[in-house]
């Protein structure tokens, strides 16, 4: 197969899209690929030095005529730069607005040759689709595009819906690297965090973003726990977080909640967790969820959006609707006391990660959407 030179522009910064872009460029560059990264900063998961990966920061300078800083016509007169420079064949980007937008006005400016290939992540099409002074900008940078992935197939019906586009999207799904996500041997870590042997713990990792409705998660830890002897790990940091604190307060589960912030090492906190919590009103994946079922933790999770084409209802997890909590605690609890079935649910569960998702297989697809456009 023939090599390429591969562009990647996606948010640097922590969240599921710049993980799965970052990721993907790791994998590339392993394969024998040329990519370049064309983002604001450097990735965070591009923590070392890595042959085959280049890196070009996008700097916005701020004039004084500019009321805002321009990011958009800097990152596009970027890509332009680095595609003309460095021959890319192939510009991928993360997010429909803004950087399908600016690819696409790069490749206005680099000519035919530069093919654009962009993908569907959720908020761009979830959050913005509903705002009618995008749409036409969305459906424009789908429709430009040379190839469009979505990372499920719920995505695309609700692409589809809202933006009204018949452009082919096909789904690739998000992937993780199986090498970190294992489980670990954690059994010093849960003494340090002072969690008892037969204590059950859950977790949930998230921005805290409203729509993740980390509320939800207290509250059902309220309901489980005055039946399990258990702890709640809460990972991740955002906008909800003080409101999440206070209610943790309200219900007098200080000792029990451990609110640990910003998080590198995931894969060891799921190592020492039984259960995620993933209860969000809008999720078109989910991969923390997937990053939690590779560790063996099976999900309980909500019916909505991408999550249930990861987690597998009644078999690697159980999805119940928005908001019910008394769904979610008794299901909890069902998993908690069927040890049998809680051994099946996790051995499913890693199952599931390796073969449905299976990151050499995501990253084929990849190669063969580059090859053929
Ligand atoms: O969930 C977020 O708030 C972050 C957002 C992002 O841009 O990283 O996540 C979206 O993309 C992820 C990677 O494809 C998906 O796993 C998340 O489900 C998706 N978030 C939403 O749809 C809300």
């Amino acid at each position: 197969m023939k090599t390429l030179k591969i562009g990647i522009s996606c948010y640097p910064t922590v969240g599921g899209s710049g993980v799965i872009a970052t990721e993907l460029g790791k994998l590339l560059a392993e394969r024998g690929h040329e990519v370049h990264f064309i983002t604001s900063s450097v990735p965070f998961r591009l923590d070392r030095v890595y042959p085959n990966i280049y890196y070009h920061e996008v700097e916005v300078n701020q004039y004084s005529v500019f009321q805002y800083p321009p990011y958009d016509l800097t990152l596009a007169s970027k890509m332009a730069e680095v595609a003309k420079r460095e021959k890319l064949d192939v510009l991928h980007v993360h997010y429909a607005l803004p950087h399908a937008i600016c690819g696409i006005l790069a490749k206005q400016m680099v000519g035919d040759e530069l093919k654009i290939v962009t993908t569907l992540h959720g908020t761009d099409i979830t959050v913005l689709g509903y705002d009618p002074s995008l749409v036409e900008l969305i459906r424009f940078a789908i429709e430009k595009s040379d190839y469009v992935t979505a990372v499920s197939q719920d995505l695309i019906k609700q692409t589809k819906e809202l933006v009204a586009t018949d452009k082919e999207i096909e789904t690739v799904y998000n992937f993780i690297d199986e090498r970190v996500y294992t489980r670990k041997e954690v059994s010093e870590l849960r003494r340090h965090y002072r969690i008892k042997e037969t204590e059950k713990v859950f977790i949930h990792i998230s921005n805290f973003r409203p729509v993740k409705r980390v509320t939800d998660v207290v509250k059902t830890f309220h309901k489980v726990a005055e039946k399990v002897d258990a702890k709640l790990l809460l990972i991740g940091n955002g906008p909800d977080l003080p409101i999440v604190r206070d209610l943790v307060k309200e219900y007098q589960l200080e000792d029990r909640v451990l609110i640990l912030g910003n998080q590198k090492h995931i894969a060891e906190l799921l190592s020492m967790s039984d259960l995620l919590f993933l209860l969000s009103e809008k999720e078109s994946f989910g991969l923390v969820a997937l990053e939690a079922m590779s560790c063996g933790v099976p999900v309980i999770g909500t019916k909505v959006g991408g999550i249930p084409e990861v987690v597998e209802h009644g078999v690697t997890g159980y999805l119940c609707p928005v908001g019910d909590i008394n769904c979610i605690a008794e299901k909890t609890i069902e998993l908690l006391n069927d040890q049998t079935k809680y051994e099946a649910f996790q051995q499913a569960s890693i199952e599931r990660a390796k073969t449905l998702f299976y990151s050499e297989t995501i990253v084929k697809q990849y190669e063969r959407i580059y090859q053929n456009v």
